[in-house]
């Protein structure tokens, strides 16, 4: 097994410089990749105006949308579980995040504010 990896280590190294380079930019889009996607996504401070169960969609007051490039305005979602619409009603404080889902602004996460 040792010797394995010796080997293997020794034909990597015997590649070059281009390929070790190829590497480690490779494991660095990666990485750069993860930052991002834990960044894009925000959790943010809304408050319920109008519950539509029927249409699946809630009304909310927002704040920014830092991924969507929205700033704060009222303005009505969609939700990714529709569960969610019982656990919402007009006046409640809630945080979540946002995406664009097929083109419609979606609530992807929710918890209830204390
Ligand atoms: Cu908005």
């Amino acid at each position: 097994m040792k010797a394995l990896i010796t080997s293997t280590l020794i034909a990597f190294a015997s590649l070059g410089t281009v390929s070790v380079q190829a590497a480690s930019d490779h494991a660095g889009h990666g990485m750069a990749n993860q930052t991002m996607a834990a960044t894009e996504i925000q959790m943010v401070d809304g408050q319920v105006k109008k519950v539509d169960k029927a249409a699946g969609k809630v009304t909310l007051s927002h704040g920014p949308l830092v991924n969507l490039s929205m700033p704060a305005m009222t303005m009505v979602f969609r939700v990714k579980d529709a569960n969610w619409l019982d656990q919402m009603k007009a006046g409640d404080k809630i945080r979540f995040m946002a995406d664009n889902v097929n083109g419609a602004v979606t609530i992807v996460h929710f918890e209830p504010a204390k």
